[in-house]
Order: structure tokens, then C-alpha cells, then sequence
């Protein structure tokens, strides 16, 4: 019986890169010899394939189609490379962190067209210029931007009464995309709903840091959390009233439960109690880490997906 395992739990294996005919059966039993075996170019190849799976979506989140693309791809590559695959199959709570896919926050008109980078989690995740409030609900809308009495002076900025006043949102256009501050000088919820009350079509907020992300309960319009650079790009040099700017803003966010699975892929023989287990995760909008395989006491050969074979993996 097999015992050992190489388990691909969702992910980036790290495959062959054309290697040194002398690796091609090398055994990667330590550290270091694994590190030895894994070369900039292989992991860029495979980074490389991985990307563009994302590139339907904007993630390869489990449950979205990246995701079963990257899933298949590091099958692929197992029984490309002698592995015997299979596909545990189970149910992902898509919940958190529920971009199915990717955020939108563009300027289109007012000034230079530009696109936002999404992050993931406001921008608490990631080095974006902004991303998905939690739990805020999905929209795609183009509309006039709004500064709402926002405060872009850092030295200053903490004492802003942004969105406490019904006086900030005077001559709004209805559904505009408002540009709201955090502050304590009114809660969330004022700002929020004073927005949405007022006629907002959509929220970006900021803070100094740039993290804020968990929406208010019971909104009904979309949000975003951004980057106070972002912010300032959007008011266009203004703090109340209209930036003269449009811009676009999609999110996407569909949180429940989605059928998914993990990729396992065993060699065909070895020695049972002498096993060795490696995992690897696919989600979020890039790869997050590698892993690969290695077995005792014999060897274990990978395969590029240009279909060289090689001992590297
Ligand atoms: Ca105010």
C-alpha cells in the first residue's frame, strides 16, 4: 500500500524547470537539498501559469474558477510527473474574505483615467490601493464622486467631522460615490447610513492607515476601504462637495458555501512508514506559497510543463 503522500492541498506545487541531467533522479530528502532543487525560473513558470487562471476572476479563491483551473493544472503536473492523482472533494465556506472575483475602482473621467490596484480586505491584506469593505453588498456603478467634508491634511485629519453632517452631503447628486473618513468625531453607523440616507450610491472610506474594511451591518450599498492616497486621488483636490471626477466602482462579493477539493497526489511506491507529506494553498489574488514533494528511499522526478523531465520540482 502507498503510504507516501504528497498532498497538494489546493495549490502552487512547485514543478520542474529544466534542470542538470544529474538532478533528474536526485532524492530531495532534506532541506537543503529541496531548496537546491527549486530554481527561480521553475517557480516564475509555474507563478506564471497560476497568474493566469487569476486572470478570469481576479482571484483563484476556492470555489471561483481560478481556483478549479489552478486545481487542475497541479494534476495535471502530478501525473505528468509519474504521481498517482485523485481529488478529495468538500464544500469551502467562502465567507471572509468573499471578493468572488476581483474589486473595481477606476477614474474614467474629471481626470488621467486610472485603475485602482484591489487589495484584499480593504487594503488590511494586501499592499492594493483599496478593496472590499466585509460583508458589503455587490454593485457596479459610474458615477459622480463626492468628498464628504474629508480632511486630507494628516495633521489635522483625526479631528475630521466627515459624514456627521447632513451639510457635508448639500448637492450631492443622487447615487454619487462619496468619499467618507473615519473619525471620531461621529460613529460609523452616522456616517454610513447618513450617506445612504442621503443619497450615496456607494461608499469608499478611509483612514490614515489605510485598513479599515468591516462594513456596517444592515447597508445597502456598496463599499470599499482604501488607501488615504487613494482618497486623495479621488477628491481631486477637493474636501466637500464635487470633485468633478467619475469613477467606476464594482464589487462582487458573494459569500455561501462552494463546492471545491484538494488535490492529493501519491507516488506509486515507497516505503510506508517513511513518509513525507507536503501541502501547498491556493487563494486569495496571487500565489501565497509553494510546496513540493519528495519521497524515501528512492527518488522522485517532476516534469515541466513544457514536458522536460527533471528531478527538480
Ligand atoms: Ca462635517
Amino acid at each position: 500500500m502507498r503510504k507516501l503522500v504528497a498532498l497538494a492541498a489546493v495549490g502552487a506545487l512547485v514543478f520542474a524547470a529544466p534542470a542538470a541531467a544529474d538532478r533528474d533522479h536526485s532524492t530531495n530528502n532534506t532541506s537543503k537539498k529541496l531548496r537546491d532543487a527549486v530554481t527561480v525560473a521553475g517557480i516564475l513558470e509555474h507563478e506564471t501559469a497560476f497568474q493566469g487562471f487569476s486572470a478570469l476572476g481576479g482571484n483563484r479563491l476556492s470555489g471561483a474558477p481560478g481556483y478549479d483551473l489552478s486545481a487542475d493544472y497541479v494534476a495535471g503536473q502530478a501525473e505528468a510527473a509519474g504521481l498517482t492523482v485523485s481529488r478529495q472533494a468538500f464544500d469551502y465556506d467562502l465567507d471572509l474574505l468573499a471578493d468572488y472575483t476581483a474589486p473595481v475602482l477606476s477614474i474614467v473621467s474629471g481626470a488621467p483615467a486610472r485603475a485602482f490596484v484591489p487589495g484584499i480586505g480593504g487594503t488590511l491584506f494586501s499592499e492594493g490601493d483599496f478593496g472590499s469593505m466585509y460583508a458589503s453588498p455587490s454593485g457596479d456603478l459610474t458615477r459622480p464622486v463626492w468628498a464628504a467634508d474629508i480632511d486630507l491634511n494628516p495633521a489635522t485629519a483625526a479631528s475630521n467631522t466627515s459624514g456627521c453632517q447632513a451639510a457635508d452631503y448639500a448637492g450631492m447628486p443622487a447615487g454619487a460615490i462619496v468619499l467618507l473618513q473615519d473619525g471620531a468625531s461621529c460613529s460609523l453607523g452616522t456616517k454610513f447610513f447618513g450617506a445612504q440616507g442621503l443619497g450615496a450610491g456607494a461608499i469608499f472610506f478611509f483612514d490614515a492607515a489605510g485598513g479599515t474594511w468591516i462594513n456596517v451591518t444592515g447597508i445597502s450599498i456598496p463599499s470599499v476601504a482604501g488607501r488615504l492616497d487613494s482618497a486623495s486621488a479621488l477628491a481631486n483636490g477637493v474636501e466637500q462637495g464635487s470633485t468633478g471626477l467619475t469613477a467606476r466602482m464594482k464589487v462582487d462579493w458573494r459569500p455561501g458555501t462552494y463546492p471545491t477539493s484538494n488535490v492529493i497526489a501519491e507516488t506509486p511506491t515507497g516505503d510506508p512508514d517513511n513518509v513525507i507529506a507536503t501541502r501547498s494553498a491556493s487563494s486569495g489574488s496571487a500565489p501565497r506559497s509553494t510546496a513540493c514533494w519528495a519521497r524515501r528511499p528512492t527518488s522522485t522526478a517532476c516534469r515541466s510543463p513544457s514536458g522536460t523531465r527533471s528531478g527538480r520540482c
